[in-house]
């Protein structure tokens, strides 16, 4: 008599445990699913794999640049977002072969690779007025 009951009870137990690791093994597969999407990250270590993507915003104006003076490392991809506060600026720099010209007022932007350690001097390539000799600067890659 008794021994039906235990059975009985015993297969109610076992049903709930399969309930608990079935709801259990159908979190993992979500959990699974949102662990393969960071790999979406797996983006980053293709461009740290040649250097870090860097955005420098560099204001020109009459007569300069903000900043006036650019830091990186070498192996980073830099992309100078330059932006006009008055006329039409430019910033080039021979030692990387990079050159960029902005609208006045406008924003611009460009992309090198700081592939060599070194202090380069850049200045702007657009004739801008009387001051326009003053708009010089410097890019070190570290
Ligand atoms: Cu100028």
């Amino acid at each position: 008599m008794k021994k039906p009951i235990v059975v009985i009870a015993i297969i109610v137990l076992l049903g709930i445990v399969g309930v608990l690791l079935f709801s259990g093994k159908s979190n993992v597969p979500s959990n699974v699913i949102q662990a393969t999407q960071p790999p979406g990250s797996s983006v980053a270590p293709v461009v740290s794999s040649t250097g870090t993507a860097k955005t420098i915003k560099v204001r020109a104006f009459q007569f300069g640049f903000d900043p006036s003076t650019i830091t990186v490392n070498q192996g980073d991809v830099v992309t100078i977002e330059l932006t006009s506060s008055d006329v039409a600026h430019g910033i080039s720099i021979p030692g990387v072969g990079f050159d960029l010209k902005v609208d006045a007022g406008q924003t611009s932007s460009g992309t090198f690779t700081a592939s060599q350690k070194g202090t380069f001097p850049f200045r702007c390539n657009t004739v801008c007025g009387s001051g326009h000799r003053d708009m010089v600067g410097t890019l070190i890659v570290n």
